[in-house]
């Protein structure tokens, strides 16, 4: 009799160790649904938007390690499921879209909702496959967790036509197909410790792949034992403790120049688990001609693509670093604890948060300070994109024990669907979400999937009625000649409650430590509207002195 081709994918997914699915549903895979109405082998949550459901995917692959799933429907599904896949592509993150198709018998003739995926995903997907064959649905899904979990991880697609999905089969689910691990030779780590050890200015620089609470230990272990200062990157800068003497800063989007020197200091750098696109080698400034780089990445691919390298070793962080740990460093120098010292300094100096004076509402900072006071050190943070990220960037002291997730892409819209993903994921934790009024509106609506899923998420808009980050950009380049960029609101409180969810409004400074303590006791999501000031558009600048520079 044999099984729908619909319910050996599910199988397949369960046998992978996935548990849960984010979705929009779709017409296109109505077979998924009624396998999961008879046998509901995973939790499939449900979504307002398919961005929502697939950041939602993307922030559940940052907390488990492994692939985060979405299942969305044809073309219009698939278009708006993109902006998170492109966001797992910038961000390196396994993800598996399983993506809904005409029937095969219709493919080719710009049926209703077709769509050629290997055209449309092209430029995003590590790999694009559509099960033409019902037989092969078990097989096909394990390659696709496979490619996206290996290597430089990221998107995959799998297509999915309507007929393969209610066709039956005899054939079994797949399991893991086995997943090479790649690991530093003892000769490698033995080459990078001669070069640690003969090196006056070492800096390490760690990336999302140090992301894992293993990993964490492993880089903490490492840097301490060698005594080398350590940078993160982009949406990563809590891979290593803020408070930590060996805490240098977060090379993210125009990191404070006294962060900059110390990088371009540095006489050797190891980026561990970091591919080196623009942010992490400070758009190219890494390596100066002065400086040696090593490079440990899981993929050899990405070893020396844009950066020429001294020493390149294709290894996961978390093996390296284990090993580079146990090795015997030498007792640190004068020279090199001067050196922790300066680096370390150069952050705490950079980093301390005096928020300023504003006449047109509340510098955000005042959040960010009460946030510091009051959120446990298990807390996860999620970003959006905006100015207002700036202040937790450059101002928040990450714990290694919490967690941020943001968009490696700087999309916006990630911040509240990611918090929903980790408050389901993690109900035990406090769940902030930073996100500007622009942001709130684009994938805000994932509120109801909060109040839906009981997922006790807190919001924290910074509301300056504007897209503030283009505001700044213009005041920049074109002062004074502003267009586009102001924005009408709804009263962000009473959109929260019109939800069910809690909702607090914050107007002046002291109020902010009560209306978070408030928020964090909520039962439930809640949401505070922060009346930020424009004027003080992100925490550097002020509209006012960028006018008039
Ligand atoms: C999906 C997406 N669209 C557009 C942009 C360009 N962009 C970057 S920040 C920004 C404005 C953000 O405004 P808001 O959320 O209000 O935060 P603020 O900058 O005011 O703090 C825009 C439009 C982007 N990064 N992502």
């Amino acid at each position: 009799m044999g099984k729908t081709a619909a319910k050996v994918l599910l199988d397949t997914l369960v046998m992978h160790g996935i548990d849960r699915a984010f979705c929009v549903p779709g017409e296109s895979y109505l077979a998924v649904m009624s396998e999961l109405h008879d046998d509901p082998v995973l939790h499939l949550v449900t979504c307002r938007h398919e961005g929502g459901a697939a950041f939602m995917a993307l922030a559940d692959a940052k907390l488990t390690g492994q692939v985060g799933v979405v299942f969305a429907s044809r073309g219009p599904g698939a278009t708006n499921a993109s902006i998170a896949a492109h966001s797992a592509e910038q961000g390196a993150q396994p993800m598996l879209l399983l993506l809904g198709q005409v029937s095969t018998g219709r493919l080719g003739r710009g049926a209703v909702q077709e769509m050629d995926f290997t055209k449309t995903f092209g430029d995003i997907a590590k790999s694009i496959e559509e099960v033409h064959d019902p037989d092969r649905i078990g097989e096909i899904v394990a390659r696709a967790i496979s490619i996206a979990e290996s290597g430089t991880p990221g998107p995959v697609v799998v297509a999915l036509p309507t007929n393969v999905l209610e066709a039956l089969t005899e054939a079994k689910p797949r399991g893991r197909q086995g997943r090479a691990h790649v690991k530093a030779s003892d000769a490698d780590v033995g080459q990078v410790a001669d070069m640690l050890a003969q090196a006056e200015r070492p800096i390490i620089i760690a990336g999302g792949q140090a992301h894992m609470p293993e990993a964490r230990k492993a880089l903490k272990a490492a840097s301490e034992a060698w005594s080398v200062p350590v940078f993160g990157t982009f949406e990563h800068q809590d891979v290593f403790d803020h408070d930590h003497p060996n805490f240098a800063g977060e090379l993210g989007i125009r990191p404070p120049a006294p962060w900059q020197e110390v990088a371009k200091g540095a006489d050797v750098v190891l980026a561990v688990g970091t591919r080196l696109g623009d942010m992490a080698s400070l758009n190219g400034a890494l390596p100066g001609a002065n400086q040696r780089l090593i490079h440990v990445y899981s993929d050899a691919t990405q070893i020396g693509r844009n950066q020429p390298v001294d020493l390149g070793i294709v290894s996961e962080s978390q093996p390296f670093l284990e090993s580079l740990a146990e090795r015997n460093a030498p007792p640190p120098s004068e020279g090199r604890k001067n050196w922790v010292a300066k680096a370390h300094g150069a952050y705490v100096e950079t980093s301390t948060l005096v928020p300023r004076d504003a006449p047109d509402g509340m510098d955000f900072g005042h959040m960010i300070l009460a946030m510091q006071d009051q959120l446990p050190d298990d807390a996860v943070l999620t970003s959006d994109a905006g100015s207002f990220a700036s202040w937790m960037h450059r101002h928040f002291r990450f714990k290694s024990t919490q967690t941020l997730l943001g968009s490696e892409a700087g999309a916006m819209g990630m911040g509240v669907p990611a918090a929903v993903a980790a408050a389901i994921r993690h109900p035990e934790r406090q769940v902030v979400a930073l996100v500007g009024d622009g942001g709130a509106l684009m994938t805000g609506s994932e509120l109801a999937t909060a109040v839906k899923e009981k997922a006790k998420i807190r919001v924290i808009i910074s509301n300056n009625n504007h897209y503030g980050t283009i505001r700044f950009h213009q005041e920049n380049h074109f002062p004074g000649r502003t267009h586009a960029t102001d924005l009408v609101n709804p009263d962000f409180a009473l959109w929260a409650e019109s939800f069910g969810a809690a909702g607090f409004t914050v107007k002046t400074p002291e109020e902010a430590g009560p209306m978070l303590k408030k928020a964090m006791a909520t039962d439930g999501p809640a949401v505070i509207n922060v009346l930020t000031s424009l004027e003080n558009v992100d925490s550097a600048n002020t509209i006012h002195a960028l006018r008039n520079r």
